[in-house]
């Protein structure tokens, strides 16, 4: 860490209440948050790391509105349900706290409060939406109608989710309410702007002049804004949730979720020192002293607020730092499409539990290896199978067993001593004290990706060594170059448990165990004397299991009948095309007739052929519908309807006489239609 720096400030987005957190959330923000801060945590950093709920705003209203309960029942359901997620998955946070605490409401109204006295706002009267049946004003997402751009049905006041374009509500047209369906009207509100245009100048200064450290994706965005006029941002709403705007003048009105949201860190910081002063200390040091460094993970939609609305409210109070860095990621994307809270197209991490019972390393593992740091990527199933099977197990794993097993089969569970050290021996140490400076130099660069590779290349070169020295065979002949090479071995096992206790808290733990390891610290790394000859080891256990492929080909089914259904959910029947007189329709002959025999046309997969007894003697006529009827024999007996007047027509190589009328379904299969009592067979339809 830069020398300037005596503490570090770690902050995790505040993940909305409404709804569970799925593998998105744990890639774009919380393990390489968690990497980082136990990364620091080994090297005997002084570090905090602040998590909490987002329980304010229009996105958890909207989800009490779904699910017919109080906005209260939601976010006290969804904040146990994530904070029980993150711990499950080791997510070492030092507090995990909500906006709705009593620490926050005061914290945030006060915050507000003090730039209203030091006159930083600026007040505006302007014209929005209401809905005079619910009484309310309406917030953006509230409003629906057409886009203006594409004109799509259902586009929300700040969003067309068909054409992606940033929208206002006033720009919709015929705008609906989403609480009454009433056409809303325009009223006029009072709101407080912090006035963005104020703070360009620094703000470019202190970016774009002096942060081009940071990530590309993270400066990029921050200089395509910048580069614009920065526009006065309204910081508060007509809302009931939230905290109320504590000035007079402000009844029904709350503080705008992005204002008061980023305020959570620093309250969260409070409750927790409040909490445990003796632990952290006063809670101002770690927002206060120039000597701190902050440090904000989040997901590249919280890009601006971070980077640029935040830093302009602390500026602006006067008494805050502002942060170092702000690591943020792409977007994750499961098999291929975008993960979707609505759609349920995400892997809930509850559920995940269920189905991989203490597989969290495994998971974080994938999720780092595949980490969206500079661009958007993809998790699949069939990748996370390949990882776990082919270098969790086969390389760590089988490393870690090996040297465990062996040491226990010879000398009795307790490390052997090392007599000599070969050439070989050399060069595989040499290779192996360069991960201590690479990992640093990757971690501190907020590199987790390529770290993670690093890690693994040590276990890499611990397999290489034991398959390339062969102890189980040299056991037979020579019992002190294999109690040597054991030794090695072991002293690499340890360097590991090290190594991978940022990415894989889980297994680091256990092989810690294992290897009866009494110290851990960072600054062990890359030592050959991490463990005593002659100490005894724990029980050798499997770091990780093989996944099959029926656990894997359960998921992708669970996906694809996911997809299926928001297919289904998302159907509307065909539009009604042109116009037909009933002369057009006389000249159809549709009648009824009973089913004799049914079967597949050998050597053709879509087409039936079917014997009907049509009151004339019987005919044959084939129809296209064997896929939607495997078990065509099921149609016998049945009374369908068919055309009978079309001229016969012949298909490999038999006559069809007629045509089977056939319902598509949904999901595109073909049910054919019938009558809804039994008539003659040969009766006209019409
Ligand atoms: N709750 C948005 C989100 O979950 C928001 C983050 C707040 S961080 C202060 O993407
Ligand atoms: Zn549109």
């Amino acid at each position: 860490m830069d020398k300037k720096f005596k503490r570090t400030t770690v902050t995790s987005a505040l993940p909305y209440a409404n709804g569970p957190v799925h593998i998105g959330h744990l890639a774009g923000v919380y393990v390489p948050a968690d990497i980082y801060v136990r990364y620091l945590r080994l090297k005997g950093e002084e570090v905090i790391f602040i998590g909490g709920s987002d329980e304010h705003g229009v996105p958890v209203t909207i989800r009490a509105k779904k699910e017919g309960c109080s906005t209260q029942d939601v976010v006290d359901r969804y904040h146990k349900i994530i904070k029980d997620s993150f711990q499950e998955f080791g997510i070492s946070f030092d507090v995990y706290s909500r906006t709705t605490s009593e620490t926050h409401h005061k914290l945030a109204s006060d915050f507000f409060r003090k730039l209203y006295d030091k006159n930083e706002f600026t007040e505006k009267t302007s014209e929005q939406y209401y809905d005079e049946e619910a009484k309310q004003f309406l917030a953006d997402r509230y409003i629906t109608g057409e886009c203006p751009r594409c004109h799509a049905q259902g586009a929300y006041g700040d969003q067309c989710e068909k054409c992606g374009s940033a929208l206002s509500p006033e720009e919709l047209i015929n705008p609906v309410s989403q609480l009454s369906g009433a056409k809303p009207v325009l009223k006029s509100t009072k709101h407080w702007y912090l006035p963005l245009n104020k703070h360009q100048d620094w703000l470019k200064d202190w970016i774009l002049n002096n942060h081009k450290e940071w990530r590309p994706n993270v400066y990029g965005q921050c200089k395509s804004w910048l580069d614009m006029d920065l526009m006065p941002r309204a910081v508060t709403r007509d809302l009931e949730w939230g905290i109320p705007v504590p000035v007079e003048g402000a009844e029904g009105k709350v503080l705008y979720v992005w204002f008061d949201a980023p305020i959570g860190y620093i309250s969260n910081t409070k409750e927790i020192c409040d909490k445990n002063p003796e632990k952290y200390g006063n809670w101002e040091k770690w927002w206060k002293e120039e000597d701190t460094r902050l440090i904000h993970f989040i997901g590249k939609d919280n890009i601006v607020f971070h980077c640029i609305v935040f830093p302009a409210m602390l500026k602006a109070e006067g008494s805050y730092i502002l942060p170092d860095n702000v690591p943020s990621n792409e977007f994750l994307n499961l098999e291929g499409g975008k993960i979707s809270t609505s759609r349920n197209w995400a892997v809930w991490l509850n559920e995940y539990l269920v189905d991989f019972p203490g597989k969290q390393d495994t998971l974080r593992y994938v999720l780092t290896a595949n980490a969206p740091e500079t661009k958007d990527n993809d998790f699949t199933w069939k990748d996370f199978q390949t990882r776990n099977n082919s270098e969790l197990v086969a390389i760590y794993g089988n490393f870690v067993n090996r040297a465990l097993v062996l040491t226990q089969k010879y000398f009795d569970g307790k490390v052997p001593a090392l007599s000599e050290i070969t050439d070989y021996d050399k060069a595989t140490l040499q290779e192996f004290a360069d991960v201590k400076g690479n990992l640093e130099q990757l971690l501190d660069n907020f590199k987790f990706r390529e770290a993670q590779k690093e890690a693994m290349n040590l276990a890499r070169i611990g397999n290489k060594y034991l398959a390339e020295t062969e102890p189980w065979k040299l056991a037979k002949t020579d019992m002190e170059r294999t109690a040597s090479i054991l030794h090695i071995g072991l002293q690499i096992a340890a360097n590991l448990a090290i190594a991978f206790e940022p990415f894989l808290p889980f297994s680091s733990e256990k092989l810690r165990k294992m290897l009866g390891m009494e110290t851990f610290e960072w600054n062990q790394l890359g030592k050959i004397d991490l463990l005593k000859t002659g100490a005894a080891l724990g029980k050798a256990e499997l770091l990780f299991e093989k996944i099959e492929d029926e656990a894997i080909d359960a998921q992708i089914q669970r996906l694809e009948r996911i997809k299926k259904e928001n297919e289904e959910k998302n159907w509307k029947p065909e539009p009604i095309e042109g116009e037909s007189t009933i002369d057009d329709f006389a000249k159809l002959d549709i009648r009824v007739g009973t089913i004799l025999e049914c079967q597949k046309v050998p050597k053709s997969d879509k087409l039936l052929q079917f014997k009907i007894d049509d009151g004339m003697g019987g005919r044959t006529i084939l129809s296209g519908i064997a896929k939607s009827y495997p078990n065509p024999e099921e149609l016998v007996g049945m009374q369908i309807l068919f055309v009978a007047n079309f001229p016969p027509r012949k298909m490999m190589g038999i006559e069809s006489q007629g045509m089977i009328m056939s319902a598509v379904d949904k999901d595109g299969k073909l049910v054919v239609t019938s009558v809804s009592k039994k008539v003659a067979n040969g009766s006209r339809v019409g």
